[in-house]
């Protein structure tokens, strides 16, 4: 029997699963990302057993806390979903510090977290929101065309924001929230379609992430669709696509050094992103609000079939 200590929350709808014990000895004091190699290589049914059905669901992102290398951080963490890992997750990034304070272990304040992507500064403000400080994000390349079977030819912007992301405009999709379905279905031809003509991101890197923009409610300056790399969509604006889109308006020149974008998500909540130019790289703001859903105890039984998750 394995006990596996968890907190719940979510992000402008979108969850997070901290886990605080009982998860892989990945050892200390060597990188987060040699650490998410090991996690990778050996402890892949952890992240299954975690995440996938029975014990959580398709949209779940968890967030294993680790020791920091560097002592100025408050903690590490190596963020994982239902198919594989995550470089930084913003909305987790907000779970994780709403998190950690709910447990008293820090207070109102700018605190570093490791990733494996770097460090990111957040801040927790007095009335609970949380200000991610992103790694520094860029778009790749602008206007690249796809050619998608039975809809034609498609343009959209590759930008890294901490994840890959091909951020589209003009798709003809209504960006409503019945159509999650048919969104969720043209989303991941999109990425058949980049995978089949070996479109990347840097390095040959996969893009994972497909975001559509369409026009936000009042008081936001756009609303988008994000579909996460296991065909899940995120119930939050996401925080690394909304990096990727500041980082696009930037190299655009559609918005300047800490003008405020507020983004909207498919299910209506929010998250207030900005930029700042630092070294001349975009470093991009994201605040949001994280709510805590449950504490508890995963039980992994090893007699149970399904210990290491459905179809593991
Ligand atoms: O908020 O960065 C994010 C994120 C990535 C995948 C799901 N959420």
């Amino acid at each position: 029997m394995r006990y596996v200590d968890v907190i719940d929350s979510h992000t402008a709808g979108e969850p997070t699963r901290v886990v605080l014990e009982g998860g892989p000895d990945l050892g200390t004091g060597t990188s987060l990302s040699e650490r998410l190699r090991i996690f990778r290589e050996q402890f892949d049914w952890f992240r299954s057993a975690v995440i996938n059905e029975p014990r959580g669901s398709d949209v779940l992102v968890g967030a294993l806390l680790c020791q920091p290398v560097d002592p100025r951080c408050s903690a590490g963490v190596i963020y994982f979903n239902n198919v594989s890992y995550l470089g930084m997750c913003g909305h987790g990034t907000i779970g994780l510090v709403a998190t950690l304070a709910h447990l008293g272990r820090i207070q109102p304040g700018r605190h570093l977290i490791e990733t494996p992507v770097g460090i990111v500064t957040t801040e927790l403000h007095e009335d609970g929101r949380v200000t991610v400080h992103n790694v520094s994000s860029y778009r790749y390349a602008s206007q690249i065309t796809i050619d998608m079977a039975g809809y034609g030819p498609l343009k959209g912007d590759i930008a890294w924001g901490g994840n890959w992301f091909f951020l589209v405009e003009e798709h003809g999709q209504d960006l409503s929230f019945e159509r999650v379905e048919q969104l969720t279905a043209f989303c991941w031809r999109i990425r058949e379609a980049l995978e089949g003509a070996g479109i990347t991101g840097a390095q040959g890197a996969l893009i994972d992430h497909i975001e559509l923009f369409g026009p936000g409610s009042p008081g936001t300056q756009s609303k988008n669709f994000v579909l996460c790399p296991g065909k899940a969509y995120d119930r939050s604006p996401c925080g690394t696509g909304t990096s990727a889109k500041v980082a696009c308006l930037a190299a655009d020149g559609k918005l300047a050094p800490g003008e405020s974008w507020i983004q909207e998500s498919i299910i209506g909540s929010r998250f207030i992103a900005s930029y700042q130019v630092e070294n001349g790289r975009i470093s991009p703001q994201i605040t949001g609000e994280a709510f805590i859903t449950l504490q508890g105890r995963l039980i992994l039984d090893e007699h149970d079939p399904f210990w290491k998750g459905i179809r593991y």
